[in-house]
């Protein structure tokens, strides 16, 4: 019989990479939508006919109960949030809502589904936690691996390290096949256009259609390991097929800066990144977090999980689908 899996923010990059992917492996792929979502209208538009749809809050616990009740899944991925980290400063109650208590909101409904207690052995659904490289924050060591200490940097952070240690706990209080993949940032040409990545390569394809004269950016020295999302949704599922359960580490090893992310895009469209950055200091972060670096040994030897892409060929092949994207209209 086919497995069945559970994704929450099915619509968003990685739900789109992962739900292709697991459909790829043969899987029935059910997506948690929230209440106004349309997946005719997103990044699933493509997928609509293969899945299945239930609709769930982050902030009610019953509509989650019943969305895992309705899919009986054998693996939740819990991939839904608020991701684009500078308005969690603004928004820093609402974000610890869902990407916080919302992870432990996801864990009752597993443990309740499978009548899980103190007593018992686990079993039943594997869960699949999003993790994030934000919770090393201000790092005291680099490259970070599994056991670096967290450090967070903003309200987004710090939700993400909460559902983080609740993951784990749910591990060694109940059993539970409970994961979390410390993911670094990842990008496609998915990506939405205000993460960094993509707004240099959407603006350096408009710049060079005439469409747009300068790109406003921070921090160019900040520095990310930044990888392939199509990679990493491979990593997620993985994660869940091994003999016991733990977290991973799962980025490229690599650093770049943004400097060199602008002007790797500009050179793929044929422009000089000089003549169009500005650099916005509004656009500079209370609290930057600037070396982050993952050691993904852990995930080299246990998943045997590798890049497929490197940083260089990432960036060329964003900037040249938004290219050929906005020339097509
Ligand atoms: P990040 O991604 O915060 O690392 O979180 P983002 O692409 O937003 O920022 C990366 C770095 O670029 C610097 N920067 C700018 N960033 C944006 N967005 N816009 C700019 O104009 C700009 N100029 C410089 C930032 O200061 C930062 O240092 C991503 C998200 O996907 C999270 O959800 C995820 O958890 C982490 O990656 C891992």
């Amino acid at each position: 019989m086919a497995k069945r899996a559970l994704i929450t923010g099915i619509t968003g990059q990685d739900g789109s990479y992962l739900a292709e992917h697991l459909l790829g492996l043969g899987y029935q792929v059910w997506g948690v939508l929230r209440h106004d979502s349309d997946p005719a209208a997103s990044r699933i538009a493509h997928l609509v006919g293969d899945l299945s749809f239930t609709r769930a809050e982050f902030d009610d616990s019953a509509s989650l109960l019943s969305a895992v009740e309705r899919a009986r899944p054998d693996e939740i991925y819990n991939l839904a949030g608020t991701s684009y980290v500078p308005t969690t400063w603004r928004h820093a109650e609402l974000t610890t809502e869902v990407n916080g208590m919302g992870v432990l909101r996801m864990l009752e409904a597993i443990r309740v589904v499978c009548g899980l207690d103190e007593s018992t052995a686990g079993g039943g659904i594997r869960f699949y936690q999003a993790s994030s490289s934000e919770m090393f924050g201000k790092v005291t060591e680099t490259p970070q691996h599994e056991t670096t200490i967290f450090h967070p940097r903003s309200p987004y952070g710090v939700a993400k390290t909460y559902g983080h240690h609740i993951t784990r706990n749910y591990r060694e209080s109940f059993g539970m096949y409970a994961v979390s993949g410390i993911m670094f940032n990842h990008e496609s040409p998915r990506r939405g256009s205000e993460f960094v990545t993509r707004k240099i390569t959407l603006a350096a394809a408009n710049i060079k259609l005439g469409h747009q004269d300068k790109l406003h950016l921070g921090n160019l020295d900040a520095q990310r390991d930044w990888g392939y999302a199509g990679d990493y949704v491979k990593a997620m599922h993985l994660m869940l097929q091994q003999p016991t359960p733990t977290d991973y580490v799962i980025g490229t090893g690599t650093l770049h800066s943004v400097r060199e992310t602008a002007r790797i895009a500009f050179e793929t469209v044929g422009l000089d990144w000089r003549d169009h950055v500005v650099v916005d200091p509004d656009l500079i972060r209370p609290a930057e977090v600037e070396t982050l670096c993952a050691n993904p040994a852990k995930a080299h030897a246990e998943l045997g999980w590798k890049p497929s892409l490197t940083f260089e060929e990432l960036i060329q092949t964003m900037a040249e689908a938004d290219l050929r994207r906005l020339s097509t209209g």
